[in-house]
């Protein structure tokens, strides 16, 4: 690296001249300024070649980039950058090598292995968090994150390793005073996500540094359209306990000195910081997008002037810190290094064609394997009254109870799940406690205390952004969205992050958490929003498991399943199960597991197979009972109890026993669930059928509230019957 020896001209000691930063560091932010800007534009050049397939600038930001990497430290704070954050990810130690491996989509991309567009920075080494292409969906986890440092800090016990579940796999480290630093461009402050993660990191006094990247687009929309007034800081400012700075994010050392300040505020633990750093956007948004379409010529150019390049050589140049001819040795040299790292890139093993297999699940734990296998302990007494058999709900709660009780990084959240926030009233002994509307966390906060179990902002994304952001860290957020019916503002996180940080960064990171939701009908007035079931809408998502216990014993064994497993779990409860007389059993122990995709038999038969899960199991078993008394056709019963991964094996060796098939659920007919069974058996086995294979499932509408109408939507133990009927006749 060409740095100057030359100092100040005059003799004010450099440290209070530039703000505490060296001449030596100043020419560094220099040369990584410049670094970050050709590489920009070798990439440029390298997309109209057609040797990489997209790209997007870090142009204009750097200035502001490289001071903030200065006031924080690589591989000790976290880090959440968004795409223009070259400059910021090349200071604290990506090489400009790796960046490219990146764009060719190379095999060794550290960020993702080929995988994710050029820009999309990950580093396990450095602490930065696999990124996304969403705006936005990174601000909740790092508040996530925030709050995983803090609990390590005061749990240390939580980090250790312990083998037998997803510990052992998951290196916890943590800083007393560690800070996470998470960056956005203006327009992405319109997302809803921006408002939620600023609320809970106020709000928790978290030290999460917030960073807006304004440069007045976002693409083509000026920023008079995102923020009402033009200025996101004026907007923030009430927000208690944050530290405000609004800043010339083109000057470095205006910029880092802005840094500095905030940084001192989160490290001392007074509350989250905001820095407001005004860029510009040299380039258009992107190689998909000219700007000219939109901003006139006089607009660009006075831009220009603000260009952080020229401003800080001309400052280096003006202050004596380095000379032209030292001007020219440094770029000739970052040049020389763009070059090196480019031919080597464009010369890496590309992607090989078949590695989008791996990693799309843990490695390293399989669920669907006998290590998950755990029968029930017997019982410790014969049933009597004293020993009454458990409800689903019962046992999810005891399940939740024994795994917080085996493992400290167990933490609870979402709305209304504690007992009680105020949690005077419960020592005063004033209340006794709510523990979730349908109280299946109820007395969880009693034991475990209000940093393991607290209730969440009405805000679902929250919910599950936040969990997302501890679960990349180490623990294991078990969170629970209080109906299926309001999941969607979740539904970013669920869809594009929290099944995705795995195999989008490479097996790099993982967000192993558990989503519990209520889900379902059959309530008598639960009506069209609060009985909605869409679980293939989540079976679709690769990367998520799914599960949907019909009986106590099996939500009890396959909720101790999800949390001691290494993948994100999606655990359907159905609302209408939680206290049936169906299905209760004894409570099994504090071991008891059921692997992923394992169906169960239910009831054996010759002539019809029906399969299913959830409430649609108890309406079948009474419905194929009744065929057998009127017609002696006998069912064969297979609830599927994990919808994703599902029982292949079990479905296919019960469709070759009956050659009649019936796939039940309750969700809506078309386009559901069923769909996708009754697609694979007519593709595998259709020459083992002796009749087409039949749905039943509810009628293509919502829910009605009236009960007699509720009634005729959702599939009946009589339509099953009659489907059966019909079937055994075809
Ligand atoms: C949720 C979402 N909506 C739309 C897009 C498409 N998109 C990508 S970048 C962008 C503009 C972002 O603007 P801003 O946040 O100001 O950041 P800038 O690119 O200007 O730095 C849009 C609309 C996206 N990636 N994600």
């Amino acid at each position: 690296m060409a740095t100057s020896k030359a100092e100040p001209k005059n003799d004010v000691k450099p440290e209070e001249k530039y703000q505490g930063l060296t001449t030596k560091q100043l020419t560094q932010f220099y040369r990584t300024i410049y670094l970050s800007r050709r590489l920009d534009d070798r990439e440029i050049l390298l997309k109209r070649q057609q040797k990489i397939f997209f790209q997007i600038s870090g142009a204009g930001h750097e200035a502001l980039m490289v001071a903030a990497a200065a006031a924080l430290k690589p591989g000790y704070d976290w880090f959440y950058p968004y795409y223009r954050d070259r400059a910021l990810t090349l200071s604290l130690g990506m090489t400009p090598y790796e960046q490219l491996l990146q764009s060719v989509g190379a095999a060794d991309d550290p960020s993702s292995g080929g995988r994710q567009m050029p820009s999309h920075w990950a580093s396990r080494k450095l602490n930065i968090v696999t990124q996304s292409s969403p705006t936005g969906t990174q601000l909740l986890q790092a508040v996530g994150c925030a709050e995983a440092g803090r609990y390590f800090s005061s749990h240390p016990e939580a980090a250790e390793k312990h083998d037998g579940d997803y510990r052992a796999f998951k290196n916890v480290v943590f800083h007393g005073d560690e800070v996470v630093y998470v960056s956005c461009g203006e327009g992405t402050t319109s997302q809803g996500e921006f408002w939620e993660a600023i609320n809970s990191a106020s709000n928790l006094k978290l030290p999460v540094l917030f960073v807006v990247e304004d440069n007045e687009y976002a693409i083509s929309v000026p920023v008079e359209v995102q923020t009402a007034g033009g200025n996101i800081s004026r907007l923030v400012a009430n927000f208690p306990d944050f530290h405000f700075e609004e800043v010339d994010g083109t000057d470095a050392i205006a910029s880092y000195a802005a840094f500095s300040r905030a940084v001192e505020h989160l490290r001392a633990r007074r509350g989250p910081a905001f820095v407001h750093g005004h860029v510009i956007r040299p380039y258009s948004h992107s190689l998909s997008d000219d700007e000219r379409l939109y901003r006139p010529e006089a607009e660009r150019q006075e831009q220009v002037k603000r260009d952080p390049i020229t401003r800080l050589q001309m400052f280096l140049i003006r202050e004596g810190i380095i000379d032209e001819k030292g001007i020219n040795r440094l770029e000739k040299e970052v040049d020389e290094e763009v070059q090196e790292a480019t031919d080597r890139a464009l010369s890496a093993p590309l992607a090989e064609r078949d590695s989008w297999k791996r990693f799309i699940y843990s490695p390293d734990i399989d669920p669907t394997s006998n290590a998950f296998l755990h029968p029930p302990d017997a019982p410790k007494a014969a049933k009597d009254e004293k020993t009454p058999d458990k409800t689903m709900a019962d046992l999810i709660n005891a399940c939740l109870k024994d795994e917080m009780r085996r493992d400290a990084r167990i933490v609870m959240f979402g709305e209304d799940v504690a007992d009680c926030t105020r949690e005077q009233y419960l020592k005063q002994k004033q209340v006794k406690g709510k523990g979730g509307v349908f109280k299946l966390t109820s007395g969880l906060q009693c034991e475990f205390g209000s940093d393991r179990v607290f209730n969440s902002p009405l805000a679902e994304a929250t919910i599950v952004g936040r969990a997302v952001g501890m679960a990349t860290r180490g623990l294991k957020p078990v969170v629970e969205i209080q109906f299926f019916d309001y999941i969607w503002p979740a539904m970013h996180q669920l869809r594009n992050e929290l099944p995705l940080i795995r195999w989008r960064s490479n097996n790099g990171f993982s967000s192993p958490a558990v989503v519990r939701v209520a889900i379902g009908g059959y309530l008598t007035g639960g009506a069209v929003y609060h009985s909605q079931c869409s679980e293939s809408i989540f079976t679709h998502i690769p990367g998520l498991r799914v599960v949907f216990p019909s009986n106590a014993l099996d939500a009890n064994g396959l909720l101790r399943t999800a949390i001691r497993c290494d993948d994100p779990v999606m655990f359907l409860e159905h609302k209408r199960l939680y206290r049936e007389t169906y299905g209760r059993a004894p409570y099994p122990g504090p071991e008891h597991m059921i692997p992923f995709g394992k169906a169960r038999t239910v009831r054996q038969g010759d002539d019809i197979t029906v399969i299913t899960y959830g409430a649609v199991v108890p309406r079948t078993l009474q419905a194929a009972q009744r065929i057998e008394r009127d017609h002696g056709v006998t069912v064969e019963l297979l609830d599927l109890r994990t919808l994703s991964p599902y029982d292949w094996d079990a479905i296919a060796s019960a469709v070759r026993k009956t050659s009649r098939v019936i796939v039940a659920y309750e969700d809506v007919l078309s386009w559901g669930y069923g769909a996708e069974i009754a697609a694979r058996i007519a593709d595998e086995l259709f020459e083992d059928l002796d009749a087409p294979v039949r749905r039943v499932a509810a009628k293509d509408t919502f829910v009605a509230y009236q009960p007699l109408v509720e009634d005729a939507i959702l599939p009946q133990a009589d339509d099953l019957y009659e489907a059966m009927v019909k079937l055994a006749e075809f």
